[in-house]
């Protein structure tokens, strides 16, 4: 690419759209990317490298993105990810519309084709109108035309991506304008950093009264936490109003730990007891969408009055009626309620039967999770994992797949917050490798992900990616031969279409890409191998064989499946 003509006098220092980026995004605190490069974005990557920050390249776009999305997640600034043109801007894509339905902060940044050939449909290389393809899925779409506009869309971006609910936003570089260059002076000129780009949102203190009134004349209250409230970093404040009020609270997977699995008040072990006894339900950061039956029918059983705090105001009365909506920061409701709700009569009846019946649900799953048998199931699988990973509570754990998600869940306690990722919103295989490396990444921690070994296969490639920065991650494979299951009966004609090569070794997949791999057949092989990796640190996949008649179709949501209910051929 050659640089456009100079439109600046001779004599003055000039700047180019590369170098005008790459400062906007140093002065934004951006210093890790995740991406993949090519035409017309390669050089993003050594000069971001050049300037001493971390340019993560990954083997799909889509992985990246993904990486970039958690990293936003984690750190609660904007995860950047860049990709080139139509095919890797589609790959991007999806991790973007991942994002923003999971409402985290990300940038996807991609270089695009000439607009005087795209918009005439000449066929220019890879060619392809993004900035419109990419607007229904993220929060903002912007194209920048002009050097001197790159800092304000930076900044757009940065603002756009935290604000309100979080989520993604796409930024189109048409590739000539890396190369324009304009004076360094007005350049730097154009650049500035947002101030308070996520905005406090405080409540409406008859909003507030409404909440604490209903909260307090409940007999049987119950705080739902979601992956909202991890977002939003105020860990100790929603400890304080859980204890405060001792009412019994119970997390949505990703808010897992946010208040630890095992604190007397976590009631997850009896969610549907308190989902269904409860009369007055606190969602803290979390949707009534699929994940929690929309708010009705039998999982819910009593009937009940919901008080909701979200930022965005029309998520409340989106599945039903909420009685008292608190629209505002998670930090800032929580505060105004723990006030208004001083000295509150603790529901101590109701917190004494809900801990009995997580005591009882605790033991009878601890019992299985000891249960030898003669080959791996899922509990004594997961059992050996948990009492491994009880005495690492910092380790992020990643986890995809279905009964290898669902079981995980609920067998492996988490203790901090933000130490659980996973499938997130959408249910979506893949998210597997491009979290763990961004966990990794922006904890400078272990991490361990569990995966089914059809969640695996969605990023497995992206191992490498892991070997090659040196990234403590141990991925533990569930090898049980399928979707769901690994026994289904072929068809006469052709391999089973839920099966995988049974011969499969994702431990030697991993010698292959330079890590460490170790096959596994017991609860004690599994424990050990698992203590030895963290240990080392070294990059690592365990190949956990799992009995193939283990899994159940669609683990815990066989209920969404849908059957034929015609005779089958
Ligand atoms: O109270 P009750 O009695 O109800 O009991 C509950 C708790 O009280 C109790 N519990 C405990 N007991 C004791 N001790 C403790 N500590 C404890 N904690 C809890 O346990 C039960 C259950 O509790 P839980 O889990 O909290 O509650 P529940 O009722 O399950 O919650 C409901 C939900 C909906 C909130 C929850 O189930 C949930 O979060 N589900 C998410 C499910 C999900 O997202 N699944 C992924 C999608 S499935 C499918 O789509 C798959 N695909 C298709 C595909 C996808 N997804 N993406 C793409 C890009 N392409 C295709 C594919 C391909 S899965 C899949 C691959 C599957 O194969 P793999 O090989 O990867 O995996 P395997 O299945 O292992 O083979
Ligand atoms: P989960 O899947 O854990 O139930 P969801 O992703 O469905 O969680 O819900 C998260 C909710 O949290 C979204 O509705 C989003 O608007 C809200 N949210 C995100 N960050 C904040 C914040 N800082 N303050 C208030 N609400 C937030
Ligand atoms: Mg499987």
């Amino acid at each position: 690419m050659t640089n456009a003509t100079a439109v600046v006098p001779e004599g003055v220092e000039l700047t180019d759209g590369f170098h005008l980026l790459m400062d906007a995004l140093e002065m934004n605190g951006i210093t890790n990317i995740y991406g993949l490069l090519g035409i017309p974005v390669t050089e993003i990557g050594r000069m971001w490298q050049a300037r001493g920050n971390k340019f993560y390249s990954f083997r799909n776009e889509q992985n990246a993105g993904y990486a970039a999305s958690v990293a936003g997640y984690l750190t609660k600034k904007p995860g950047v990810c860049v990709t080139v043109s139509a095919p890797g801007f589609l790959n991007g894509l999806t991790a973007l519309a991942n994002a923003t339905t999971n409402c985290f902060p990300m940038i996807l940044i991609s270089g695009s084709s000439e607009r005087e050939i795209v918009d005439l449909q000449q066929g220019d290389y890879e060619e392809m109108d993004q900035l419109n393809i990419a607007r229904p899925h993220c929060k903002a779409s912007f194209r920048i035309n002009r050097p001197e506009d790159i800092g304000v869309a930076v900044v757009r971006a940065v603002r756009t991506a935290l604000s309100g609910r979080p989520g993604g936003v796409y930024l189109d570089i048409p590739a000539r304008l890396f190369s324009t260059v304009m004076s360094a002076e007005e350049g730097k000129k154009s650049l500035w950093v947002p101030v308070d780009p996520a905005p406090a949102q405080i409540p409406a203190p008859s909003a507030v009264q409404r909440a604490a009134e209903l909260i307090k004349n409940a007999k049987k209250p119950l705080i739902l936490l979601g992956k909202g409230a991890a977002y939003a970093q105020c860990d100790a404040d929603i400890k304080a109003l859980v204890e405060e009020t001792g009412i019994p609270f119970t997390p949505m997977s990703m808010a897992k730990g946010l208040v630890s699995d095992t604190h007397p008040q976590c009631g997850a072990a009896a969610r549907s007891m308190v989902l269904q006894e409860s009369d007055v339900v606190v969602l803290i950061g979390a949707r009534l969408n699929w994940l929690l039956s929309h708010g009705k029918g039998k999982t819910w059983g009593n009937p009940k009055k919901f008080v909701q705090i979200d930022i965005q105001a029309n998520e409340i009365d989106s599945n039903v009626q909420i009685h008292a909506p608190l629209v505002g920061d998670v930090q800032s409701c929580v505060n105004a309620l723990r006030d208004a709700l001083k000295g509150m009569n603790k529901p101590t009846e109701w917190m004494n039967a809900v801990a009995e019946r997580a005591a009882g649900s605790r033991a009878k799953l601890a019992t299985k999770l000891s249960t030898a048998t003669p080959v791996m199931n899922y509990h004594n699988s997961l059992g050996a994992i948990r009492d491994v990973l009880k005495n690492y509570p910092d380790i992020t754990l990643v986890n995809e797949g279905a009964n290898a998600l669902d079981n995980a869940r609920m067998v492996i306690d988490q203790y901090l917050p933000r130490k659980r990722v996973d499938t997130g919103t959408w249910g979506v295989m893949g998210i597997g490798m491009g979290s763990a490396a961004a966990a990794a990444v922006e904890t400078g921690k272990p991490v361990v992900a569990i995966c089914g070994d059809s969640a695996f296969g969605f990023s497995a490639m992206e191992y490498e990616t892991l070997t090659r920065y040196n990234l403590p991650v141990t991925v533990i494979v569930m090898n049980n031969g399928g979707i769901y299951r690994g026994d289904e009966a072929s068809p006469e004609h052709q391999f089973s279409c839920m099966l995988f090569n049974p011969n499969t070794r994702y431990d030697q997949l991993s010698i292959a890409l330079g890590g460490e791999g170790v096959r596994v057949n017991t609860p004690e092989e599994l424990a050990k191998a698992l203590e030895d990796s963290i240990k080392s640190g070294k990059t690592t996949i365990i190949d956990a064989i799992i009995d193939p008649a283990a899994g159940v179709e669609s683990g815990r949501i066989g209920n969404l499946n849908i059957v034929s209910t015609i005779g089958k051929k």
